[in-house]
């Protein structure tokens, strides 16, 4: 049995649904016709108290979901910790209090894999039984695998974007302004935290790239960090998928519609990958590597980790780390970057991933194309027709938008859909990388303008997971921790304050 509401009741969902082998198709309801242009407003936050409103609400959601030295990812969809949601959460932390968001990063990295890699979620002991699913019993590594960490508590066994080492960054950054005590403790921190974010990108450049592309491969959608994405529908639709038994959908129960969460048929191939994983494969990465039936290079985990690298290596420097490290970490951004361009689809004007085992690029419209911009570096050619992307109505351009904010999946794909998860809606989370990598590349009007609007959009709609990129309604989980993460980043990195402050 799904749920069957409609797609803006408000979340009064009272069914549990079920998901069944052989369910519901990809597309559980039919896309709404595109509303007109809509005027755009200027921007609301303007005076120096909506600055402050807004930024004591993103801390009320901070507080709201920590857990006492980590932070659940959301009140109740999510009641664990999610290792990329945990790295965003520390930068909107260290704004706060550095110390409490020092401990957000050393709490998820006391679960890493003796192989280096940070799991994807640090399950909660304490989470309300029937909460979230597939939970800790489901995937119980340490019983799997040798290189999982002692539980409980236990861990998942795959990882998703390392935006780890940009947090800590961030931490130093925001401690560098403070009092002594302040820089000292973060001293610290860094030099407590280097080893172990220097094991875990070797983890991610070796066992996830035995081939030395420079490229990262996920093995799970899940691993991406935009799960239902349509970058993976073809690799999706070419598993075999056996019986996977019936099994919970929790997450329904906290969304307004099951249209804004993954289809049945998604779960089962998610669960049929996990059960692969765990047991045939045991969690060993060669063994993964071998015979998996996902093998997919992903150019969004790829990019993040040439600038979790460049992070890396000012980390490093400041550590006085030996300069065989250094060139090390600076040979990983480089071969990074040349992977990255050699993934470039000239029509599309984006990046495409790479799907290892049919051996193509998967050629789909999504925001992860950007990732070039966000691994830096570019040429000036490259960034111009990343931003001639951007700018055309396949993202930004797009005249029925709400806000100028770029839709998960292009509104020109065939698999566009405005409230499925992935598969259209608005990501405060990704829009702060979009912003973060355009200030990185000189592009400070433009970055301003995102800056901005997506701070409009959560001062009008909350601290939501996604939002409908036409209607602006807010989808998924209400505050959601990264968002009021991110928010506290925006608020604080105001171009207009910063330069009161430096006069
Ligand atoms: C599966 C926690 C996580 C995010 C992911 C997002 C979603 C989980 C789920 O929520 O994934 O890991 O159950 O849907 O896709 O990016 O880290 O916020």
């Amino acid at each position: 049995m799904t749920t069957t509401g409609s797609p803006d009741d408000g979340g009064k969902h009272k069914e549990i649904g079920v998901g069944r082998s052989g369910g519901s198709s990809r597309v559980e309801e039919p896309l709404a016709d595109v509303p007109p242009a809509k005027e755009m407003r200027p921007p609301r936050l303007g005076p120096p108290e909506d600055v402050e409103a807004l930024t004591s609400e993103a801390a009320k959601v901070l507080r709201l979901n920590d857990m006492g030295g980590w932070t659940k990812a959301a009140p109740e969809l999510y009641p664990h910790q999610w290792s990329w949601d945990s790295a965003f959460i520390a930068i909107g932390l260290a704004h706060l209090d550095i110390r409490r968001a020092a401990r957000e990063l050393e709490m998820l990295f006391a679960h890493q894999w003796r192989t280096g890699k940070v799991p994807h979620i640090v399950f909660n002991q304490d989470a309300p039984p029937k909460s979230y699913f597939p939970g800790p019993e489901h995937w119980a590594c340490a019983a799997a695998s040798p290189d999982a960490p002692p539980a409980p508590p236990y861990t998942s066994c795959l990882s998703q974007p390392p935006v780890h080492a940009i947090a800590v960054l961030r931490i130093w950054e925001a401690a560098s302004s403070g009092s002594e005590g302040e820089i000292s403790f973060a001293r610290a921190f860094l030099s407590g935290i280097y080893p172990g974010l220097l094991s875990w990108h070797r983890y991610l450049l070796t066992y996830r790239d035995p081939e030395g592309s420079g490229l990262v491969t996920i093995y799970h959608p899940w691993g991406s960090g935009t799960d239902n994405s349509p970058r993976w529908d073809k690799p999706l639709e070419a598993l075999e998928v056996g019986d996977v038994g019936p099994y919970p959908r929790y997450d329904l129960r906290h969304v307004g519609s099951p249209s804004q969460r993954p289809t049945n048929a998604d779960y089962e191939r998610y669960l049929w990958l996990m059960n692969l994983i765990k047991r045939a494969h045991h969690c060993d990465e060669p063994n993964i590597y071998e015979s998996h039936p996902f093998l997919v290079k992903d150019v969004l985990t790829s990019a993040i980790l040439v600038a979790a690298n460049e992070a890396l290596l000012e980390i490093a420097s400041l550590l006085e780390a030996p300069e065989e490290e250094l060139d090390l970490v600076r040979d990983w951004v480089d071969r990074g970057r040349r992977a990255l361009e050699g993934c470039w689809d000239l029509e599309l004007g984006l990046s495409l991933d790479y799907d290892l085992r049919a051996d193509r690029p998967l050629r789909v419209r999504t925001v992860a194309g950007f990732a070039p911009l966000i691994a830096g570096g570019l040429s000036k050619e490259r960034l111009g027709a990343l931003l001639e992307t951007l700018d055309s109505p396949a993202f930004l351009g797009h005249r029925g938008l709400r806000w100028p904010l770029p839709p998960s999946t292009s509104t020109d794909d065939s698999r566009f859909h405005p409230r499925s998860y992935w598969r259209g809606p608005t990501w405060p989370v990704f829009n702060w990388l979009l912003w973060w990598s355009l200030v990185r590349a000189g592009e400070h009007e433009r970055a301003e303008r995102l800056r901005q609007t997506a701070l409009d959009q959560l001062a009008v709609r909350g601290f939501g997971e996604y939002f409908d990129p036409f209607t602006g309604q807010l989808l998924g989980s209400a505050n959601q921790s990264w968002t009021a993460a991110v928010a506290l980043d925006w608020l604080v990195h105001d171009p207009a304050q910063e330069n009161r402050m430096a006069s």
